[in-house]
């Protein structure tokens, strides 16, 4: 019997046997929830997943007032409802103080590692017995790959088009079945579509690109909150689930720096900025380091093309002045169009805009897919 030949009864008989070829490294490897669900064998695992809600029955999983801290649901989209889609976690008394949706429901969209028992709980795929939780996605999850086949699918409607109808092709696609975030949920999220990828504990701040504990998100100086690179007065749309959550131009920002920039239009010019290198303001705007510059416009881009006036919101737009107030526009037009050139899209900008199709609203900017269609449309 030649050898090639002896490899295939092989394979079948370990089939058989219900036995499968593990190299040592897959052992250790990161599972996401699918991979959790369909290894329900008995054996310890480490999995990472977004918490989506508190489980209290097979196919019951509460998403808001939490009843205990005994169990929680996660999944490998911060938006799932499906608990098909889930992975119910024992959540044993070791860990409740930290991991428990009643003490801690601040928790929801935030992503979690938990080491335990692959095992059903409640009747349904779970992990049972942890020996280790922590919040956020572990120093080995690798960035979030881009869609397979790329994104040439996600922009089919768009293909062949330029200038106003690329523009209105653009808006049709991006705000189709969008998850929107309520603004406590953004907290979870920029921990994840901002974390720094040299140190999975902290978020990188967006215009002082320091590099600082995601614990420390607050009001408080020395805290990070939610900057809107699109400033929310400019149309006053607020807080509730729409512009005002929209993680593609919302960025982790340090308290002080972010009261600085206040609502003020982007141009160049002014003086130095205290606490935020590289930048530069003065009465009525902001100039951002140049390693954002092109993400700043990319973001107000994305912003102008995804409000249109034709929900409950106001047509965003971006004009070449800056004094705009409280007027839906952003300036300076001129500018922005520079910094998209000079700054194109980084390894970071293009795995949040990917992190955020994933796992939480489902639709992407497209400039920082194409950065060629801003000069399409607003050039
Ligand atoms: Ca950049
Ligand atoms: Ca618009």
């Amino acid at each position: 019997m030649s050898r090639r030949l002896w490899l295939v009864p092989l394979t079948a008989v370990l089939a058989l046997l219900g036995l499968t070829v593990t190299r040592p490294s897959d052992a250790a490897a990161t599972l996401t929830v699918a991979q959790a669900i369909s290894s329900q064998t008995g054996a310890v695992g480490t999995v990472t997943g977004y918490v989506v809600g508190e489980p209290t029955a097979t196919s019951t999983v509460r998403t808001s007032n939490f009843t205990g801290d005994t169990a929680i649901a996660i999944a490998d989209s911060a938006s799932t409802t499906a608990t098909g889609s889930m992975l119910y976690i024992q959540v044993t008394s070791a860990y409740r103080s930290s991991f428990g949706l009643l003490s801690n429901p601040g928790l929801m969209a935030g992503r979690i590692t938990v080491t335990g028992t692959l095992t059903a709980y409640f009747s349904h795929a779970g992990l049972k017995s942890p020996t280790a939780m922590t919040a956020g996605g572990g120093s080995t999850t690798p960035t979030t790959p881009p869609p397979t086949g790329g994104t040439d699918a996600y922009y089919a409607a768009a293909s062949g088009k330029s200038g106003a109808a690329l523009k209105t092709a653009l808006h049709t696609i991006i705000s189709s079945g969008v998850t929107t975030l309520s603004y406590d949920a953004v907290w979870n999220a920029l921990k994840v579509t901002d974390q720094d990828p040299n140190n999975s504990s902290n978020v990188i701040l967006l215009y002082s690109g320091l590099s600082r504990s995601k614990s420390l998100n607050g009001g408080d100086s020395g805290d990070w909150n939610r900057e809107h690179v699109w400033a929310k007065s400019h149309g006053d749309f607020g807080t509730a689930n729409g512009p005002g959550t929209d993680l593609h131009h919302l960025r982790p920002e340090d308290v002080t720096v972010n009261a600085l920039r206040d609502n003020k239009d982007f141009d160049t010019g002014g003086t130095a900025v205290s606490g935020a290198t590289g930048n530069y303001t003065d009465s009525d705007s902001w100039e951002p380091r140049n390693a954002v510059k092109g993400d700043v416009a990319r973001m107000i881009f994305y912003m102008a093309v995804r409000y249109q006036g034709d929900d409950a919101w106001p047509d965003l737009e971006v004009n070449d002045s800056v004094s705009n107030g409280t007027s839906p526009r952003l300036g300076r037009l001129s500018k922005l169009l520079a910094w998209n050139t000079q700054d194109p899209p980084d390894a970071f900008e293009r795995n949040r805009n990917q992190v955020i199709y994933a796992s939480y609203q489902h639709n992407r900017n497209p400039f920082i897919d194409h950065p060629e269609w801003v000069a399409s449309i607003f050039g």
